[in-house]
């Protein structure tokens, strides 16, 4: 008998999270301003001028300027991924909606495989793939990341985008060193604790209440990384460019409260956003 997907209480309760989230204005309005539906942030600059939108206009402008800006962050995580053939096979590790994994396809033309421990999840971002006919070449399971039964060796790039404080970032690392080929390519783009300073603060504390989540100390991805044999080529702090999206976003009609642990914790320096791109060692 195959083992169950979802293997802990802890994991229950993530899938419940993302299974019952499914009014939320913060990514589905933005998702409907062009159809790429994205569970992650955003970065670059603002344009400010939004905020001086004429009342009836100014929601909107500050909503689709906010889905440029994670759309932008999206890109920049494609960006990283080197050259990438069309018979490429690529893993999106918690696809969440499924925007990047979309954005993916439409950039290489490559097959992408993503996988997420939320059904709803999958079904939203299956239908979204069938919409545009794509689905063929972009299919997302009912997976768990940490164990996903793809073939060993099959991978050309794997990406996670901010989904890495949900699971052992050991076991992690252990699958992607399994499934990438050798010399593939894995980029992550994360949020994580800042421990040359100690514990984690307040902030990142609400931060991990709030998405059930557990954010891991920028320490532990590289220990991780390294004894899975996945070799850092690029690391890049992200925190400058995403801030002016939280700012933007606090001032937002779809504001959920989160907004102020994360610029305190960005701004205390207690916490960052960070991009780590690592190349798997040859076997
Ligand atoms: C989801 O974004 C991302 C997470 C829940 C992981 C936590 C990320 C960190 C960087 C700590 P979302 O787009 O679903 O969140 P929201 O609904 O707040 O926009
Ligand atoms: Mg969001």
């Amino acid at each position: 008998m195959s083992k169950p997907v979802l293997r802990s209480e802890y994991q229950k309760s993530v899938a419940n999270y993302w299974n019952t989230n499914q009014n939320d204005p913060v990514n589905l309005l933005l998702g409907h301003v062009d159809g790429y539906y994205h569970h992650h942030y955003g970065i670059g600059d603002v344009d400010w001028s939004v905020l001086e939108a004429p009342e009836a206009e100014r929601d909107d402008r500050i909503i689709r300027e906010l889905h440029r800006l994670e759309h932008a962050q999206a890109n920049y995580l494609l960006d990283q991924m080197g050259e990438v053939k069309p018979e490429a096979c690529l893993l999106d590790a918690g696809s969440g909606r499924g925007g990047t994994s979309v954005m993916a396809h439409e950039r290489f033309g490559c097959h992408v495989d993503g996988v997420s421990i939320s059904q709803y999840q999958v079904d939203f971002a299956n239908g979204q793939a069938e919409k545009r006919g794509i689905q063929e070449n972009v299919k997302y399971h009912f997976c768990n990341m940490l164990d996903t039964g793809f073939d060993e060796a099959s991978r050309d790039v794997i990406w996670t985008n901010e989904t890495t404080m949900y699971v052992d970032l050991n076991k992690l690392f252990t699958e992607f060193a399994r499934l990438l080929k050798d010399g593939g390519r894995y980029v992550c783009i994360t949020g994580c604790s800042n421990d040359i300073i100690g514990g984690r603060s307040r902030a990142v504390s609400q931060i991990d209440a709030k998405y059930i989540c557990n954010i891991h100390p920028r320490s532990h991805y590289f220990k991780a990384l390294a004894a899975n044999g996945l070799v850092p080529i690029k690391v890049e702090d992200l925190t400058p460019t995403t801030i002016p999206y939280w700012e933007l976003r606090a001032k937002s009609s779809v504001a959920t409260g989160v907004e102020d642990p994360f610029l305190t914790a960005y701004k205390e320096g207690s916490f960052h956003y960070l991009l780590i791109v690592a190349e798997r060692m040859v076997r």
